[in-house]
């Protein structure tokens, strides 16, 4: 055909066609069409061959074949090379300089309500998308034209040059690669929902973060759920906890070397701990004295602290478990008003119990242990995809806190600063930012999430570390609750107490008094009981998500205790607030990781 370019037109969409056919005419192309792209152009009376012209085969199977053939893919696949143009010679195929191509509206179609399956498959494209695919992949020779709003520019680029510039092939080509990648990912989120077992590849969820947000669902591509739902039907939040909760208790386990647990409440911990044995006294202020054959399941020793760190924020949370779930840690559970629990095992009789909770809706998820995620992690905000390297710095006691900036020579650290500091930033990790985490014991005891000043953020922990604390005055151990007063109402009680916030007067007095017995209504601490008590507090390990920037962190983290601080570096104030942490008497770690997490 000598020096003449051909184009190949098949478009669903045909918007734009015939000022595009006439456009290409006037610059001298060649028209090959399918069906009913061709009856179109030759109604406007464009001159316009068939691409049976060139198969030398007609459509068939109803359409379903139009374009697969190899003078058509023969034709837009070689290259400018002797072997390829030897090729097609000896198969009398033409080259095809231009495709323009658009597809069959396969998720039009299945947006639709009620739509069968066998009318989603008549609607998946296959010569449409090989098209496309095959002359995006030859872009170095041949111009793709996949969108109408794109004609226009063409058009002029080709009058103006006599061609297509390498630039906008490529361009052209990745718009032609997107849209393969979007309609293949439609067919297979369709098929996916239809033929992958439920809570194997998928759940289809209630609704989303709330209610009026449906639909809604999770789902892995090309792989299994590492999770099983055992009992009760996950929500959105459950999982957003639980997917952060267990590599957060998976973490601590491995670092630790104890059982660890975690209870999250909207995407942060609530508490968080490894199975260090309870005292008497924590075992009362956790709530979890009677629990038979607590002192020796470190599991639900990690559990008792966790829930117990702040009780009030536990309230309907969703816990991680390090190991197989057990009995004493099930039955500390079973009591607790609860939203669910993700572990990676439970004994039979640890499982009965959890399924009777909640009327048997109880949510239970068994997780695969051996599940290790990508390293690259993709998220929608806005319409707007944001991908980056999973987190997964790793935090050891060995390897994050040798740095000892101040007081100097004094590594390395001792071993429960080391373990409380671990389980501080592991905990950080999965926290909201930006965070600040006080702990002690193997456990948090006071953690702030989510606030957009660092020093709110700091206030706030020792503020929750404070009220822990208080939990263990003589007053607050031997209050005399009201025969039947509820968990969460002694919890509540107990933290208006201990927060210093117990009205005088009023109905809210009135409530709080309802609480106890007759005449047994406990003082609220004065200051001088307060100042007393929490000076004795000691020995706690603070971390801190990023660096301080200011002094006035140290001062309200050493106000509640710490004696280890660890944090990023990197503040213009740095001198400053090494300077403070020593003349406080405190420790300064150079933690090298910022962890801001959301
Ligand atoms: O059923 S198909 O997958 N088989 C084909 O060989 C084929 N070639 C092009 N559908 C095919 N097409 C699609 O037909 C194009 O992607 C375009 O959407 C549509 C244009 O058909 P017509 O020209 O008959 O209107």
């Amino acid at each position: 055909m000598g020096g003449q370019k051909t184009a190949i037109l098949s478009v669903y969409d045909k918007t734009g066609l015939l000022d595009l056919a006439k456009g290409l005419h006037d610059n001298g192309v060649r028209l090959l069409a399918s069906g009913g792209t061709a009856k179109m152009i030759r109604q406007a009376n464009f001159p316009v061959e068939d691409v049976s012209a060139i198969t030398k085969a007609p459509e068939m199977l109803g359409g379903r074949v139009k374009t697969l053939h190899p003078a058509v893919h023969g034709g837009i696949l070689a290259r400018n090379l002797e072997s390829d143009e030897s090729d097609l010679s000896s198969n009398s195929i033409d080259k095809i300089d231009f495709v323009v191509c658009n597809l069959y509206p396969f998720s039009e179609t299945v947006a639709r309500i009620n739509v069968t399956i066998p009318e989603a498959v008549e609607e998946i494209d296959i010569g449409g998308v090989t098209l496309l695919r095959a002359a995006a992949k030859n872009h170095s020779r041949v111009t793709i034209i996949s969108d109408p709003k794109d004609y226009h520019d063409f058009l002029t680029e080709l009058k103006e040059h006599g061609e297509v510039t390498e630039k906008s092939r490529q361009t052209y080509a990745l718009k032609a690669f997107e849209q393969t990648a979007a309609y293949d990912s439609a067919i297979s989120d369709f098929f996916r929902k239809k033929y992958a077992g439920e809570g194997q590849q998928q759940l289809p969820l209630r609704y989303g973060a709330n209610p009026h947000q449906k639909p809604a669902t999770v789902f892995m591509q090309d792989a299994q759920l590492p999770f099983k739902v055992l009992c009760g039907a996950p929500g959105y939040i459950n999982l957003l906890d639980a997917l952060n909760a267990w590599p957060l208790v998976q973490e601590l386990t491995k670092a630790l070397n104890y059982p660890a647990a975690a209870s999250f409440k909207h995407v942060s911990p609530a508490g968080a701990a490894i199975g260090v044995p309870l005292s008497e006294e924590e075992r009362k202020v956790y709530m979890v004295d009677d629990i038979e054959g607590i002192e020796n399941s470190g599991l639900a020793q990690a559990y008792a602290r966790a829930r117990g760190a702040d009780r009030m924020s536990s309230f309907g949370d969703m816990i991680a478990l390090s190991h197989e779930v057990d009995v004493p840690t099930a039955k500390i559970i079973s009591r607790e008003v609860s939203d669910g629990v993700i572990a990676p095992k439970y004994t039979d009789e640890a499982l009965d119990i959890l399924k009777k909770k909640k009327g048997g809706k109880y949510l239970v998820l068994q997780i695969d242990p051996d599940y290790v995620p990508g390293p690259i992690e993709t998220r929608t905000v806005f319409g707007i995809n944001l991908q980056q390297h999973r987190n997964d710095a790793k935090i050891s006691p060995a390897d994050t806190f040798n740095t000892v900036i101040v007081p100097k020579n004094s590594n390395p650290l001792p071993e429960p600063a080391l373990r409380d500091l671990t389980v501080a930033t592991i905990a950080l990790k999965y926290t909201q930012s930006n965070s600040v985490c006080y702990a002690l014991n193997g456990q948090i005891i006071g953690l702030g999430a989510g606030q957009q000043s660092r020093i709110h953020c700091t206030r706030l922990a020792g503020d929750k570390a404070d009220n822990w604390w208080m939990r263990f005055h003589e007053r607050t151990l031997n209050l005399k609750w009201k025969k039947g007063t509820k968990r969460p109402s002694k919890s509540n009680a107990i933290d208006l107490l201990c927060s210093g916030l117990v009205p005088d007067s009023g109905i809210e007095r009135e409530d709080f008094e309802s609480y106890f017995e007759e005449g047994q209504v406990p003082q609220s601490f004065t200051t001088e009981e307060r100042t007393a008590w929490l000076q004795k507090l000691q020995g706690v390990s603070v971390s801190s998500d990023a660096f301080f920037p200011f002094i006035d962190n140290v001062f309200r983290a050493a106000r509640s205790g710490a004696k280890y601080i660890a944090a990023p570096t990197g503040s213009q104030n740095d001198g400053a607030v090494f300077e403070t942490s020593e003349k406080l008497g405190v420790t300064f770690v150079e933690q090298h990781v910022r962890l801001f997490h959301h």
